[in-house]
């Protein structure tokens, strides 16, 4: 009877459930809920947006670049993607050097801002041509030689583990091809070998001593989920300097899964969450007026999602906002009206682990339907250094960055997801068709009009009486309402007037912006 018990209590932390959870936690300082992706920027500045927007917005993290040497690429003249060709695991890029990086880590965690790292550890270079990395370390991808790991031949999957006879990947439905063959030409690590798995893991192990707080890892699916449950099996627990002692990294892992190809997200919740692009690709149809926003009353896993605290999930990302990776059209600054909505439908709804994107501008350049500009990196100085981001007195950014997680609608929506954190979804009203609303529990509440005529209705917000600021139209600043303000009665009602016009066609409100309360942006 005794053994029996021990056998089942082995069975029951053995099981891949009790295993998969070790991961899963993204670390926040107590209260926050939602990171953002600094997509190109240098290690001075966002050490800079850590003390001075991060930390007192409510943030919980960012998001940074590949943080280690990369290759050169000067034809086009240095694209944003030259970062996802590693040369080696020195931490020298146009974002900055070791250094650099280390005081970022150091200033945002004391502001209790945590930072992920985007690792790439499925390949190195693209194949052929040579020359030196951005840490000066020597490369070659005929030879197949990166002498700054090193790295050489005997590291790389070839024809005796991929069967396409150029070595790249072509078929997405052959799953050996797409772990061992060649992701659009790029040099595939080959991590079922000890040396390989233990230069990547001391990559990792080095970032955490630093202070990270986990990471991203590139084209998961590419990778077997086995050697990634033998890399992250050997990763030490976060610094306690900044994280509770026994703190794991959070992994989220980027696994391309609309449905339609044999590998599946489910297959690496063992080593962390994943990218869940199917709710960018779903939610922005919705936003455009394409799919009746009624449907999202069962938003979440009922549209066939993985469950809640499996997923990392965003409206668009580095890649498909650019035409690159998953596709799928979805939202992004550029149509910033819906953009706004949509993630404030986002951050207002209690599915997944949220990430804003953080962008720069180009020119777009369609020709065939492609963007041929999709290239081009972040805003430059003359010698192809990383502009600064210079911060208006409105918050907003110059210099060529969009900054959307410092526009108002989204950081107050940042705020609105700590504040209501752990409530459940209540009071769902819509129209039939394009008009919705919802309830966190007793603690916001949110109205979305995407009719073209006017929404002027009395809703059940769910709320204590009050006069609470519309954290959309404007803030709560020195106990009043900069934009418009909602009246809630003791019944827990409210008027809601939204113009099909208005510049921002939703309304919302929540306990941490009531007029007469302390204002509150994390819990
Ligand atoms: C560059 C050049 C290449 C050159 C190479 C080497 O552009 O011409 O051969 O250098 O010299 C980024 C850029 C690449 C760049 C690379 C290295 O995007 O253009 O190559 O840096 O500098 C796949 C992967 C996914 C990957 C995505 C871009 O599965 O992991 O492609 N994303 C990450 C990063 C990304 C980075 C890399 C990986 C590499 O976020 O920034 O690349 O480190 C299907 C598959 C997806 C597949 C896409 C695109 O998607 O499912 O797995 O993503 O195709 O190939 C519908 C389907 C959907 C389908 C989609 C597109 O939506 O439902 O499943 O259509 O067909």
């Amino acid at each position: 009877m005794m053994l029996m018990v021990i056998h089942l209590l082995q069975l029951l932390l053995l099981s891949p459930e009790a295993e998969s959870s070790q991961f899963h936690n993204p670390n926040c300082a107590d209260g926050r809920h939602t990171i953002t992706h600094l997509f190109e920027w240098k290690w001075s500045d966002i050490a800079q947006e850590c003390e001075r927007f991060l930390g007192p917005y409510g943030y919980c993290g960012v998001q940074v670049s590949p943080p280690n040497e990369n290759r050169v690429v000067t034809s086009p003249n240095r694209p944003w993607w030259e970062r996802y060709q590693p040369v080696s695991y020195k931490l020298v890029t146009r974002s900055g050097n070791d250094q650099q990086f280390r005081d970022m880590v150091d200033r945002c965690n004391r502001q209790n801002i945590r930072i992920y790292v985007d690792v790439v550890m499925n390949h190195m270079t693209g194949s052929g041509g040579s020359g030196q990395g951005t840490g000066g370390s020597q490369w070659d991808g005929n030879s197949l030689s990166f002498p700054g790991v090193p790295f050489s031949s005997w590291d790389f999957n070839d024809a005796s583990t991929c069967s396409t006879s150029d070595l790249n990947i072509h078929n997405y439905q052959n799953v050996q091809e797409v772990r061992n063959c060649r992701l659009v030409s790029l040099l595939d690590l080959r991590l079922s070998k000890d040396y390989v798995r233990t230069k990547v893991t001391e990559y990792l192990n080095y970032l955490i001593d630093i202070g990270v707080a986990g990471f991203r890892f590139d084209a998961a699916k590419h990778m077997w989920p086995e050697d990634l449950r033998v890399i992250t099996g050997q990763l030490k627990n976060l610094n306690t300097k900044y994280f509770p002692s026994g703190s794991k990294p959070f992994i989220y892992q980027e696994v391309i899964d609309m449905g339609n190809e044999p590998i599946k997200m489910s297959e690496y919740f063992g080593t962390g969450r994943v990218t869940n692009f199917i709710y960018g690709a779903k939610l922005s149809p919705v936003f455009r007026n394409q799919n009746q926003a009624k449907w999202l009353v069962n938003w979440g896993e009922g549209w066939g999602m993985p469950s809640s605290t499996d997923v990392i999930v965003f409206i668009d990302n580095h890649d498909n906002q650019r035409g690159h990776g998953a596709g799928g059209a979805v939202l992004t600054f550029r149509d910033s009206r819906r953009y706004k909505m949509a993630t404030a439908f986002m951050l207002a709804h209690p599915y997944g682990f949220t990430r804003v994107m953080s962008s720069y501008y180009w020119d777009v350049n369609y020709v065939n339907g492609n963007d041929a500009n999709d290239w081009i990196g972040p805003p430059t100085n003359g010698d192809m250094s990383i502009k600064d981001v210079i911060v208006n007195s409105d918050l907003s950014c110059g210099n060529g960055w969009i900054c959307e997680h410092r526009w108002r609608q989204i950081y107050n929506m940042v705020a609105f997801r700590n504040v209501v954190f752990g409530t459940s979804l209540v009071n769902w009203w819509d129209n039939g068709n394009y008009q919705i609303a919802f309830s966190r529990g007793n603690k916001g509440f949110i109205v979305f009009n995407l009719e073209s005529y006017n929404l002027n209705t009395r809703l059940q917000t769910g709320l204590p009486a009050g006069q609470y600021c519309d954290v959309i139209s404007g803030n709560y600043d020195n106990g009043a309402c900069t934009g418009s303000s909602v009246i809630v009665s003791s019944d827990g009602t409210a008027n809601f007037y939204i113009p099909a016009s208005a510049e921002d066609p939703m309304i919302a409100i929540h306990i941490g912006a009531k007029v007469g309360e302390p204002k509150k942006v994390t819990t």
